[in-house]
């Protein structure tokens, strides 16, 4: 009855078992892990680069932890020169972009892809403040963005303040802004503003639900932000 099979050397792990054939069999096997270790890379990658572009253009709730802290306390002037603060704005949605009414191109795009976003959301978007923040609180007197606002959407709600409250909102907001390089002969107040142009969906209890990138279509937009009605 006594077994010793474990006693046994096995032969298959017998190193001294025929050079060649074991060689190619080695090859062979480090080849398949290569390519498997270069197909999981290639694929971490391509994952990687799809849930960037998702970040920044699909309108998609970026990670809890990168934007939980998106939005908060502010004081500003509206254009009717009234002072705010974000008190004002709970119980309903903000639809919020950082901007100013000189730019040529990005603000008046973005802000009429919203207002055509709200259109698309009919009675849905009473729901809803379209809200701009001037980066550029030395032009962008509450007169003057008065006037703009009215150009894009008729409850659209325009706000500048001080330096200081200009870049206390945008860092509660993680905006970026500020004064491109002039030509060299420009006039002082001949500039331009390098902004972020994200647009962000904040709740009514004043919190972060989603973000849409420059250049999201009003369609899109629109189906988001109905999905994120509460
Ligand atoms: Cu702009």
């Amino acid at each position: 009855m006594a077994e010793e099979p474990k006693n046994e050397p096995d032969p298959a792990a017998d190193p001294g078992d025929g050079g060649a054939p074991a060689g190619g069999t080695f090859g062979w096997a480090l080849l398949a892990i290569v390519l498997v270790g270069a197909a999981v890379l290639i694929y971490a990658s391509g994952f990687h680069i799809r849930d960037a572009n998702r970040t920044a253009g699909g309108g998609t709730s970026a990670p809890a932890a990168a934007t939980s802290a998106i939005g908060g306390p502010f004081q500003l002037t509206n254009h009717l020169g009234q002072a705010v603060t974000e008190k004002d704005f709970m119980g309903k949605h903000m639809l919020v972009f950082f901007g100013y009414t000189f730019c040529p191109d990005v603000c008046p795009t973005t802000l009429t892809d919203v207002s055509s976003a709200l259109d698309i959301l009919g009675d849905a978007a009473d729901k809803i403040t379209p809200v701009f923040i001037s980066v550029d609180p030395a032009r962008d007197t509450p007169e003057h963005l008065k006037e703009y606002a009215t150009y894009f959407h008729p409850r659209l709600v325009a706000l500048t303040g001080t330096d200081a409250q200009i870049a206390a909102v945008a860092k509660a907001y993680r905006v970026y802004y500020a004064k491109a390089k002039q030509d060299p002969g420009a006039d002082a107040d001949d500039y331009l503003m390098d902004h972020s142009s994200v647009i962000y969906l904040m709740g009514p209890d004043g919190r972060f639900r989603v973000h849409f990138s420059h250049g999201t279509d009003p369609k899109t937009m629109a189906k988001r932000i109905r999905d994120n009605l509460s």
